[in-house]
């Protein structure tokens, strides 16, 4: 049995699309942010560092996001999201999800929990530095899609392209967005034609974005 915790539009976004896509059957548990459930003794016994995603799988607690999607993926090889272990595809794969989870999504915590690095007083400066980075990765990713896409694999969507579209849409209330990058634009337009698509932001009631 899968349970995940959430909370709508966060890092738990693309464990719920995967968990989707994949046909995995599971329950929901919504994480309350505005009273702090993350933070609770219940929750941190779940997950020490007291943010969503968790999955809880046959008993067991499972976190960080990218981590989650390489064990789904895996645990559904039929899918196709994971390119087999010990091809070059893999190493690609490893290294795009990789990336994304250590170069992009840093920095768009940053921007969204500024004064947690930088204290009140230089949120806007932290904003502007986090912006920065986040438009390097996106020129980058940008070019390689537009010489090797639409997917990040080439020809076939994989996990990464989840991951992927989860963190362009972050970039949503930025004077440019990732939909300002013409290649990133079209993989985000391949993966929200998806069925699962709508479903995820019919359950997360998510509107913003869509
Ligand atoms: N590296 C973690 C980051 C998760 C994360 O930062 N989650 C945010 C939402 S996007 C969160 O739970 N924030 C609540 C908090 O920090 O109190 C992962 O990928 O799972």
């Amino acid at each position: 049995m899968h349970t995940l915790y959430y909370a709508p539009g966060a890092a738990s976004f693309v464990v719920h699309w995967l968990l989707i896509e994949l046909n995995i059957p599971h329950a929901l548990e919504k994480v309350d942010f505005s009273s702090k459930q993350q933070k609770s003794p219940e929750y941190l016994a779940l997950n020490p560092n007291g943010v969503v995603p968790t999955l809880v799988i046959d008993g067991k607690p499972l976190y960080e996001a990218a981590a989650l999607l390489l064990h789904l993926a895996d645990s559904r090889p039929e899918a196709g999201f994971a390119p087999p272990p010990g091809t070059l595809q893999r190493g690609a794969y490893y290294q795009w999800m990789l990336h994304l989870a250590n170069t992009l999504q840093p920095p768009f915590r940053l921007w969204w929990y500024p004064a947690e690095a930088a204290g009140e007083a230089h949120s806007e400066a932290a904003k502007a530095v986090a912006e920065a980075k986040i438009h390097a990765v996106f020129a980058q990713l940008d070019a390689h899609l537009a010489a090797n896409g639409p997917y990040m694999l080439g020809e076939k969507v994989s996990a990464v392209d989840f991951m992927l579209v989860m963190l362009m849409r972050w970039s949503r209330f930025m004077p440019k967005t990732a939909l300002d990058y013409p290649a990133l634009a079209h993989l985000a337009s391949l993966m929200k034609a998806r069925p699962s698509w709508k479903q995820l932001y019919e359950t997360e009631e998510l509107t913003e974005w869509a």
